[in-house]
């Protein structure tokens, strides 16, 4: 995944016509584009084949489950021309290390810590054990919290030169230049910019964010 705005979109629309346009008129600005359930299934999975055509493509589904099913998620995933796949830590290490292999050169990026409040109860409490197994397991980097830039400094310190990918800008309330200051090689933005009445102008002020940091 190429590093030149270091915003990632995540394109939670669930009308595939206004989410294709959507994408092609930021494909410029933003370095992936996420997809994840909302948006897979309404338009169906083939809206991961024609993301592909016009950007990298990361699919958020958080896979959380026995490593076989890891691995056939994963699989089908990249088949469709994913070049990242969003999973979870807790699922344990024979898990992860089975999403890394599936992936092959694709990229796994582990969830250590969710960017919502609720996130706080379960994940935040083990996000460092997390980025841990992560690192052990070959994972390509992390989804750190952009609502507690503090934390992902925490991740940082562990992830070394790993990514750490960082939703939560906006809608959520946290910052990009914020979290590209704490440590985040990319903020995730959804709702502010496929949300907006101007998607490009959108993406095109959160990178104006971060644009001196990259
Ligand atoms: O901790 C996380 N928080 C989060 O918001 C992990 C995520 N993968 N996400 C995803 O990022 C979330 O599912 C959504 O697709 C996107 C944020 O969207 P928005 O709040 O910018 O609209």
């Amino acid at each position: 995944m190429r590093r030149e705005t270091g915003l990632i979109l995540a394109l939670d629309e669930t009308d595939g016509e206004k989410a294709e346009k959507t994408a092609e008129s930021v494909s410029d600005v933003v370095d992936a584009i996420k997809i994840n359930w909302p948006l897979v299934l309404s338009a169906g999975p083939d809206m991961i084949n024609r993301l592909s055509q016009i950007s990298d493509v990361i699919c958020d589904f958080k896979v959380a489950d026995i490593p076989n099913t890891v691995r056939l998620i994963v699989e089908e995933s990249v088949s469709r021309g994913a070049s990242g796949i969003i999973v979870h830590a807790f699922a344990g290490g024979d898990s992860l290390r089975e999403a890394v292999i599936a992936a092959g050169n694709a990229e796994v990026f582990a969830v250590t810590e969710m960017s919502h409040p609720g996130g706080t109860a379960f994940t935040a409490p083990h996000a460092e054990e997390m980025a841990e197994l992560g690192v052990r397991c070959g994972a390509a980097g992390f989804i750190a919290p952009a609502t507690r830039p503090d934390r992902i400094k925490a991740i940082r310190k562990i992830a070394g030169d790993l990514k750490i990918l960082s939703p939560g800008v906006g809608s959520q309330g946290g910052s990009a230049y914020s979290a590209v200051s704490a440590g985040a090689d990319y903020v995730i933005a959804g709702r502010a910019i496929y949300g907006s009445d101007d998607p490009r102008s959108a993406a095109l002020s959160i990178g104006d964010e971060i644009k001196s940091l990259l």
